[in-house]
């Protein structure tokens, strides 16, 4: 079994093993552990990382990047539309109302194993979760961004406070190619709390390379009459060089050139930029940077004298300037630790070996928070109609479930839903729609009392996880007291709702949590045994619960996507042998062209190096032509040929060569 860490990122992916030496980030067929996030569809088969980047310019409309922001994101959203122009690829509609991606001769929706950014809403987290399920892995766990790199911190620190110390406080800042994440924790030996997050989703990389593009576009259009915006060739020939440009001023001064071969219409372009210019031109980026910086230490409550150290992590916390702001708002230098790059990966891998059994790992408790609050609605038979309660505040700890009592006669609906819009990074604030069926009245006529568990689990996805319907049993001691001041409640006042009946369950492992989840049977009513009241026996019966949740993928999509899946796979791996048999015979023969004007030279007649030549001449030109796209075998028997024809020239070359060893055999012998 192998324990796995995973940071897709928006630009770059980065995986992390767990061995028995310790956690290592492997490295791909390019033996570069940086992996680009790009999938490259051809008529036949996937690329994927390097090989995928390397088709941008040849493949465009096919080869599709930055696609991590459209999980589980309506096509109708303002960012998906925002995004939509800058694409050199398709996007569409799916079913669901979710964004696809269009790539001919097929529609993928992607299929990639995701940390997620600690901004993402349920729809988000769904979504990455059906594509590992697509992908056929088996995820354990999403964990934050932050929270991952605050593991990698965290467990082989020696000198971390004992539990009843006052804690660590350390600040966590990610900034990437596409978003700017902060975290503030406390740790204590053994475990790491999040106190709180904050975010710029939209802050990122990319944003600096996108201002040098415009700025040279408005040049090289002044300079050189070349309007590139319409050609997205070259608009993606620039944005590399600009992003190459930008990390070059992160570690120079002076002023950089950028210089641009054939770049359009045949004409060269050239430019400079320097350090002061560039933190000029990107001001209104760089100035975003406080914001988030503020708000993580206003929620965390602390003062800035009782934060330990700022870790930063990213690709773009290189950038001097953004160390600077950072470090300055911290009044600190900024720690460069962790790893840069491979922080999030391998605080995957270390949270998976946590996880697996397969590994013995210091245990390492991990509680997280929630990003945005969350609240329910129902329907009650109050003035307004309608019953609210908030479940989740902001920066609650998750995972965490909890139980909520109603009382209830019939079957009755949970609308859950973002409470706070404004925080949100999309418009949309619903999360589902809970249906809990099968409600009766008590034998008596009388609301019965059903117990709602909502839940958020180890991924950060929220869920009214169970319902159950509570019978008194007759006979047993009537309790007269709490029937009243469960009609109350019925009435789903919110202030009653989570004073007095939102049982906190505790932190807990969400999926453990799910053990106990309403087996029917007889059981005690912990609540009347808390009161010191006299026990009443009751029947916990489990209620159905039909759930809906926002831009869900149909379950019968799911599966046609990890059937396809499947085929792709199968198909990807008939595609790499077909292409392996047709670069064998590429192969052999340049090997034995080049063998011939060498060390077959004086073993061939001139006749049979003519035919030899004429031959390979000819198999090269069958390559490019009428031998460019044939099946497998077309090449197997291809190399055979080519074989039995050169055979005769091989034999005599060895016969050659073992000849003055056989000699010296012999010698020796005599
Ligand atoms: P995200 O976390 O937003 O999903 P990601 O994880 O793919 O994105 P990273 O790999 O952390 O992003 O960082 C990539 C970004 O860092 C790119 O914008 C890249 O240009 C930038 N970057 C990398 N090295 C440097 C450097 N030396 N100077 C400036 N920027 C850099
Ligand atoms: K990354
Ligand atoms: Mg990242």
């Amino acid at each position: 079994m192998s324990v796995v860490g995973i940071d897709v990122g928006f630009q770059n992916c980065y995986i992390a093993v767990a061995r028995s030496g310790g956690i290592e980030t492997i490295a791909n067929e390019y033996s570069d552990r940086c992996t680009p996030a790009w999938v490259s569809l051809a008529s036949k088969n996937r690329t994927i990382g390097n090989a995928a980047k390397g088709q941008i310019i040849t493949n465009f409309k096919n080869t599709v990047h930055g696609f991590k922001k459209f999980h589980g994101r309506a096509f109708d959203d303002p960012y998906v539309q925002g995004e939509k122009p800058k694409l050199p690829y398709s996007l569409h509609k799916l079913a669901s109302g979710n964004t696809g991606i269009k790539v001919t001769p097929l529609s993928i929706v992607i299929i990639f194993v995701s940390q997620v950014p600690s901004f993402f809403t349920d729809a988000e987290r769904r979504s990455v979760m059906d594509s590992t399920q697509i992908a056929g892995l088996n995820c354990l766990r999403l964990i934050n961004d932050t929270t991952a790199v605050a593991l990698a911190y965290g467990i082989y620190k020696q000198d971390l406070p004992t539990p009843d110390e006052k804690p660590r406080n350390v600040v966590f800042v990610d900034l990437g190619h596409s978003s700017f994440q902060v975290s503030i924790s406390a740790f204590n030996k053994g475990k790491l709390k999040v106190l709180a997050t904050a975010f710029d989703p939209y802050l990122g990389g990319r944003n600096f390379d996108e201002v040098l593009v415009e700025h040279f576009c408005e040049e090289f259009k002044a300079r050189y009459k070349l309007n590139v915006k319409e050609n997205p060739r070259a608009i993606l020939r620039l944005s590399q060089e600009c992003e190459k440009l930008k990390k070059l001023m992160s570690a120079n001064c002076s002023d950089l050139p950028i210089n641009i071969e054939c770049f359009m219409n045949d004409i060269d372009v050239t430019g400079k930029m320097n350090r002061v210019q560039f933190e000029e031109l990107c001001a209104p980026f760089l100035m975003r940077v406080e914001a988030p910086l503020k708000a993580v230490i206003e929620q965390s409550k602390l003062s800035r004298d009782e934060i330990y150290a700022v870790e930063v992590v990213g690709g773009a916390t290189r950038i001097p300037s953004i160390k600077e702001r950072i470090s300055k708002f911290f009044g600190k230098d900024v720690s460069t630790t962790l790893n840069a790059d491979e922080a999030v990966a391998r605080g995957c891998a270390l949270q998976c070996a946590i996880l697996s059994p397969a590994f013995k790992v210091r245990e390492f408790s991990i509680t997280d928070v929630v990003p945005f609050p969350i609240t329910l609605r129902w329907k009650s038979p109050t003035e307004d109609g309608v019953g609210e309660c908030e479940v989740y505040s902001k920066n609650h700890a998750a995972p965490f479930s909890k139980v909520i009592t109603f009382h209830k006669d019939e079957p009755f609906d949970l609308e859950a839903f973002y409470s706070l819009p404004q925080e949100l990074p999309y418009p949309d604030i619903r999360i589902g729609h809970f249906s809990v069926q099968n409600v009766v009245p008590q034998p008596d006529g009388n609301s019965s009392k059903v117990k709602v568990k909502v839940l958020i689990n180890v991924h950060g996805i929220f869920s009214v996880s169970s319902a159950s319907l509570i019978e008194k049993q007759k006979g047993e001691g009537e309790d007269v007291q709490m029937d009243m001041e469960a009609t109350v409640q019925n009435e789903g006042r919110p202030e009653d709702q989570t004073k007095m009946q939102v049982d906190q369950e505790g932190q807990g492992q969400g999926d453990q949590l799910n053990e106990d989840n309403g087996v029917p049977g007889e059981k005690q009513d912990p609540a009347s045994g808390a009161l010191g009241k006299p026990k009443v026996k009751v029947k916990s019966t489990d209620l159905p619960i039909l759930a809906n949740t926002i831009r869900q993928l149909d379950r019968g999509v799911l599966n046609d996507f990890v059937e396809y899946e499947g085929q792709m796979i199968v198909q990807d791996k008939l595609e790499k042998e077909r292409n392996d048999a047709k670069n064998a015979v590429e192969e052999y023969v340049y090997d034995l062209r080049d063998k011939l004007c060498g060390i077959y030279e004086k073993y061939t007649t001139e006749e049979d190096s003519n035919r030899l030549t004429l031959m390979l001449e000819d198999t090269e030109n069958w390559l490019y032509e009428e031998g460019e796209d044939q099946d497998k075998q077309v090449y197997v028997d291809k190399l055979e040929d080519l074989k039995r024809f050169a055979q005769p020239v091989h034999d005599r070359h060895r016969e050659q060569e073992d000849r003055p060893r056989a000699f010296e055999e012999m010698g020796k012998k005599i």
